[in-house]
């Protein structure tokens, strides 16, 4: 099977979660990054290095043997299937991940309302209740989510699922201090979401890739 995954050059929660999963998962694909002329196309035309048109114009898109589908849950459970890190045959298991995707969809959205106004001190505000207000409500709900899964220190079940590397990317992104008026300490309060980042880093495969991909841990 020939898979490439076409999204931009960030390690962006949307594209990292397949990344990683297909890295861990030992699955050989082509990282291909839309930049220079690429991203101009695409911008344009919404063309892919491929020749095919992204089917929404977004990205990340996933070809495998010559097929395109996009959308981000869609592909990482794909991925997820192929690296073990999304359940075949346990459909409970899937939902409880799938709950988890969705959720970090939804605060991504919530991001996306946040920088509507470009006016500065209505951006300012709208960040002001985003960070004091909806980020804490969800972080709670995840730390939640941790909290009740027995013993573990992720999402479903005992080991890693493309569950806890979406919200590990999404979250290292609200507290890396890119986001003007959300605080690098944003995470403070919430121990298991906090441990289950930590677990994650420990992880040899996630510790190489960062390496060669963008040559420090990030
Ligand atoms: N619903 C889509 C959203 C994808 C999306 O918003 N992609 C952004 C990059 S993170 C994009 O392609 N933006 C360029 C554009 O919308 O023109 C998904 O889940 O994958």
């Amino acid at each position: 099977m020939e898979i490439t995954l076409y999204y931009f050059k960030i390690a962006f929660w949307r594209a990292e979660m397949t990344r990683l999963a297909l890295y861990i998962g030992d699955i050989p694909f082509n990282n291909y990054i839309i930049e220079g002329k690429d991203r101009d196309n695409f911008k344009n035309s919404g063309i892919l290095p491929n020749k095919k048109i992204a089917p929404f114009r977004q990205l990340p898109v996933l070809d495998v043997d010559g097929k395109i589908f996009a959308q981000t849950g869609a592909i990482a459970r794909f991925c997820g299937k192929l690296s073990g890190l999304y359940p075949k045959d346990d459909d409970l298991a899937a939902a409880r991940i799938d709950q988890v995707i969705e959720v970090a969809q939804d605060i991504n959205y919530l991001f996306t309302l946040s920088s509507r106004d470009k006016e500065k001190e209505k951006l300012k505000l709208a960040r002001k209740i985003l960070a004091t207000k909806h980020l804490p409500k969800y972080f709670n709900f995840l730390e939640n989510l941790i909290k009740e899964n027995d013993n573990s220190l992720f999402f479903v079940g005992e080991n890693i699922s493309i569950a806890d590397l979406a919200i590990w990317r999404l979250l290292g992104w609200f507290e890396s201090g890119i986001i003007d008026g959300v605080p690098t300490n944003i995470l403070e309060p919430y121990k298991n979401l906090k441990k289950m980042r930590n677990e994650i880093y420990k992880h040899p495969k996630v510790n190489d890739w960062m390496i060669k991909t963008y040559g420090k841990v990030i």
